[in-house]
C-alpha cells in the first residue's frame, strides 16, 4: 500500500474522507520519501475573516454553557482520540516524519491534556478577597475570553494545538487554528474528531475553524480584532513578527518559540542515566523538538568518557522510515532542514569544532532527507552554538566549576528547557534556584525534552515568555473580572475618601 493510500484509509476510519483539490496551492507531502499526498485549496484573507466570524458566533453561544458541561465536549474529544490513537499517531508519523511510538506519544499527550481540561472544567476558580470596607466583599471571576487564534508548527502538529484547544474549549472559547503548511492533514483529522465530539454532546457548530495557507492567511488571523488571544508556536523570527502586530491592536499573545536547550553533566553524574537522557533528548524526533537537547556542558574530568559513550550510542542508531518498527531516527522535514544541518556543522568546524559522530547524510528512504545525528566537540560557545538549528546537532562544551557551567548555560538568547545530571543535592538545588538555569523548564537527572502536560510549558527570553498546558496556564484563555459587592446600607469609599 502506498503512503497516500494509507492516508486515505486513515481518513476513512476517522470518518472524514479528505477531499483533495488538484488545483490547490497547498501541497501535502510526507517527509518519509518526499512524495505528494494531495493538494488543498488555501484560505484567503476574506475566508479567514468569515471563519473568525463563525468562530465568534459559536463563542457567543458557548460562553453561556456552564463550564462543567463544556467539559463534556472535551471528554468526548478525549474518547475519540483514544479510539483513533493509532490512526492519528500514524498520520503524525506520515506528515511530520516522527517514529510511530513518538507519533502515538503525541496523541497520548492530547488525551492527557483533555483529561486535565475536563477536571479543570470544574475548577475554573477565582479568589475571594477581604475588602477594606465594612459590608463589602471582593471576588474575582474568570470569564470566557473569545476566539483564540492558534498558530502551530510542523514538529508537534497536533499536541500543541490540543494544549491550547482543550483548555480554551473548557474556558468557553472557540478556536481558529492555522497549522503549519507542512502538516495540514493532521489538522483536518483533528477538526473531524472535534466536529464529531461536538455533534455527540450537542456543542455549537463552528467551535473549531481551520485556516490553511501562507503568510497572508496568518496575517489575517493575527490582525483580526475579534481574536483577543493569539497563541503561536514556532521560530523566534515568527514570534517577533506576530507579537508586535497583535500588540498594535492591544491583543494578547502566548508565545512558545525557539529553544537552545542544554544539559550540565556534573562530576557525580550517573553516566548511564546521562547517556540515555542525552540520546533521547538530542536525537528523538530527529532533533526537531523545541525542547531538543542542543548543548552538553560537561565537567572536564568526564568529557572523554562521555563523548566516547555518546559516539558509540550514535553509531548504532537505527535510521530510516519512521513507519518501520525499530527505527529511532526518521527524516528531517524537508530539504531546507537538511541544508541547515549541513551548514551548522560546517560552521562549527570552521569555528574549531571537531565532529565526533555522524554529520553526514544517511541512507533512509529514497526521496527523504535522512541524516546521521551529529556530535561536535567545541572549543567555545561560538555563534553557531548559540543559534537554534532545527536538526540533530549536539555541541559539547566543557567546564571546571559549576558557576562557569551555569554562566555558559545561560549565555544564549533562548530560555526554554534545561537539565543537570548530578547526584549532589547542592548542585541540583542551585541549578533549579533563582541563580541557576534561566529557563522555563529546569530538570534534574532527566533530559530536556518530553515534558508532561501537568506542568506549565514554555520559556523565557527569545522563547517568548508564554506558558501553555498544565498548572494555571488555563488563565491565559479567560478574562478576569474583579467584583466588589456592597451588602450594606452605607456607601463608604475606598482609601477613606470623603465625598460629601
Ligand atoms: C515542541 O517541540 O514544540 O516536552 C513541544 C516535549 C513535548 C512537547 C514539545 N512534550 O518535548
Amino acid at each position: 500500500m502506498s503512503i497516500a493510500e494509507h492516508v486515505t484509509e486513515i481518513f476513512e476510519r476517522i470518518g472524514a474522507p479528505v477531499r483533495f483539490d488538484a488545483a490547490g496551492e497547498i501541497v501535502c507531502r510526507t517527509p518519509i520519501d518526499g512524495s505528494e499526498l494531495g493538494r488543498l485549496a488555501a484560505d484567503t484573507a476574506a475566508s479567514v475573516g468569515d471563519k473568525v466570524g463563525l468562530a465568534h458566533a459559536a463563542f457567543e453561544q458557548w460562553r453561556t454553557v456552564p463550564a462543567p458541561a463544556r467539559g463534556a465536549f472535551v471528554r468526548e474529544l478525549g474518547e475519540l482520540l483514544r479510539e483513533h490513537k493509532d490512526d492519528l499517531g500514524a498520520l503524525v508519523s506520515i506528515e511530520a516524519g516522527k517514529i510511530l511510538s513518538e507519533g502515538q506519544g503525541e496523541v497520548q499527550e492530547m488525551i492527557d491534556i483533555c483529561d486535565l481540561a475536563v477536571g479543570l472544567s470544574r475548577q475554573l476558580h477565582g479568589l475571594t478577597i477581604a475588602s477594606e470596607r465594612p459590608g463589602h466583599r471582593m471576588m474575582e471571576q474568570w470569564h470566557p475570553l473569545g476566539v483564540v487564534g492558534v498558530i502551530s508548527a510542523f514538529n508537534f502538529p497536533v499536541a500543541v494545538w490540543s494544549w491550547n484547544a482543550a483548555l480554551a474549549f473548557v474556558c468557553g472559547d472557540s478556536i481558529v487554528w492555522k497549522p503549519s503548511e507542512k502538516t495540514v492533514l493532521t489538522a483536518l483529522a483533528c477538526r473531524a474528531l472535534a466536529e464529531e465530539a461536538a455533534r455527540r454532546v450537542g456543542a455549537p457548530d463552528g467551535l473549531l475553524q481551520v485556516v490553511v495557507g501562507a503568510r497572508e492567511v496568518g496575517e489575517a488571523l493575527v490582525d483580526d480584532p475579534r481574536v483577543p488571544l493569539v497563541s503561536a508556536t514556532g521560530s523566534t523570527r515568527m514570534g517577533k513578527q506576530v507579537a508586535p502586530r497583535v500588540a498594535a491592536r492591544l491583543g494578547r499573545t502566548l508565545l512558545e518559540l525557539g529553544g537552545n536547550n542544554a544539559a550540565v553533566i556534573a562530576p557525580s553524574a550517573d553516566l548511564d542515566l546521562a547517556v540515555r537522557g542525552i540520546v533521547f533528548s538530542a536525537v528523538g524526533t530527529a532533533g526537531q523538538r523545541c525542547t531538543s537537547l542542543r548543548r552538553v556542558i560537561v565537567h572536564e574530568s568526564l568529557k572523554d568518557e562521555l563523548v566516547q559513550r555518546l559516539a558509540a550510542a550514535y553509531e548504532t542508531l537505527p535510521i530510516g522510515s519512521p513507519l518501520d518498527a525499530g527505527t529511532l531516527v526518521g527524516p528531517l522535514i524537508d530539504e531546507s532542514a537538511a541544508a541547515g544541518f549541513a551548514k551548522a556543522i560546517d560552521q562549527a568546524r570552521s569555528d574549531g569544532g571537531t565532529l565526533v559522530a555522524g554529520g553526514t547524510t544517511a541512507d533512509g528512504v529514497e526521496g527523504g532527507h535522512y541524516v546521521h545525528p551529529a556530535i561536535v566537540d567545541m572549543p567555545a560557545q561560538t555563534d553557531i552554538v548559540k543559534a537554534e538549528t532545527f536538526a540533530p546537532v549536539l555541541y559539547v562544551l566543557t567546564y571546571r566549576d559549576l558557576d562557569e557551567a551555569i554562566a555558559l548555560h545561560n549565555a544564549v538568547d533562548q530560555g526554554l528547557s534545561s537539565a543537570i545530571f548530578t547526584m549532589d543535592v547542592r548542585e541540583a538545588e542551585l541549578f533549579v534556584s533563582a541563580t541557576g538555569s534561566d529557563c522555563g523548564i529546569a530538570n534534574v537527572n532527566i533530559g530536556t525534552s518530553g515534558a508532561e502536560i501537568g506542568g506549565a510549558f514554555g520559556g523565557e527570553k527569545d522563547t517568548g515568555g508564554g506558558r501553555e498546558s498544565g498548572s494555571d496556564a488555563w488563565r491565559n484563555y479567560m478574562r478576569r473580572a474583579t467584583n466588589t459587592i456592597n451588602y450594606s446600607t452605607e456607601l463608604p469609599l475606598a482609601q477613606g475618601v470623603d465625598f460629601g
